[in-house]
């Protein structure tokens, strides 16, 4: 219900919308003077505050989320509706007018500007910058090393440990393990070990470096030569996305079930993406 509202008002906010221009900036201190209410007759696309979102869509939205940031100024006349030190001038992203639905980065349905989290990696928008990261990326030297893996596995540095992050497009991780030898391994294939009911994730065989030296086999690996590295994929199951946290150990097993090298898997991101009614 929620969702598909969003997209009402959406609707209902681009059709009624005229052009905004430098004028109506200039303006803005004296509509906040006279009160919301005076400066918005006539036109839905008011924006009291100046901040390039207008106030029709900063009171819906503000209904919905009820983003608590320690002050009861409304959306419409606060700079920083959600508290996060970032204005919502800046928030609102490279749209072109007022009434253009705001930016949602996350793709969560709550506009950056109400969202404490942006990008939805987990890390709050307020604590990015003391990180050296950027609010609008959860990997942002984009090395596939989410942010908060950057900070609590030491930039992802095992190859052994599995971090997927979960968002509304993909959520998948790797894990890579070379087999040393002495000699060839018939099979390897990956076994997780989880410490949270989830549903498993699936698990396929997905590169070897250098090329050639085992054999791609779905789920695992055939006939691994010495001094080669396997790298399994995992990713859930359709819609099921696990939930952020440790899920478990890893092991990467041979034919008959031996234990050849471990591991462990992690999920970051804060990003949950329902089917989304239109
Ligand atoms: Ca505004
Ligand atoms: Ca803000
Ligand atoms: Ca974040
Ligand atoms: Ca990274």
């Amino acid at each position: 219900m929620g969702r598909y509202s969003i997209h009402v008002l959406i609707a209902l906010a681009m059709l009624g919308c005229g052009e905004s221009d430098g004028a109506e900036g200039a303006e803005v201190a004296d509509a906040a003077l006279d009160g919301p209410d005076a400066a918005d007759q006539g036109d839905p696309c008011h924006d009291t505050d100046g901040d390039g979102i207008a106030d029709s869509l900063e009171r819906n939205l503000e209904f919905q989320f009820h983003p608590d940031d320690g002050d009861d100024v409304p959306a419409e006349s606060d700079l920083d509706s959600d508290g996060d030190g970032y204005s919502d001038a800046e928030e609102r992203g490279d749209v072109p007018d007022a009434c253009f639905p705001p930016a949602d980065i996350d793709g969560d349905f709550v506009p950056d500007f109400l969202d404490q989290d942006s990008d939805g990696d987990g890390i709050p928008d307020a604590e990015e910058a003391e990180h050296g990261f950027d609010r609008t990326s959860p990997d942002t030297d984009r090395d596939g090393c989410p942010d908060p893996a950057e900070l609590e596995l030491d930039g992802c540095s095992d190859p052994t440990q599995m971090v997927l992050f979960r968002n509304c497009v993909q959520t998948v991780g790797h894990a890579t393990f070379t087999w040393d030898g002495p000699g060839a391994l018939s099979e390897a294939w990956l076994e997780i070990d989880y410490e949270v009911p989830v549903v498993p994730l699936e698990i396929r065989a997905a590169a070897v470096v250098p090329a050639g030296n085992a054999e791609v086999g779905g789920d695992r690996f055939l006939d691994v030569q010495p001094g080669t590295a396997i790298t399994f994929s995992a990713m859930p199951v359709e819609f099921e996305a696990p939930p952020p946290g440790r899920l478990g150990d890893l092991r990467l097993l041979s034919g008959d079930g031996e234990v050849l090298d471990t591991g462990a898997v992690y999920v970051y991101g804060d990003a949950v993406c329902d089917v989304i009614l239109i």
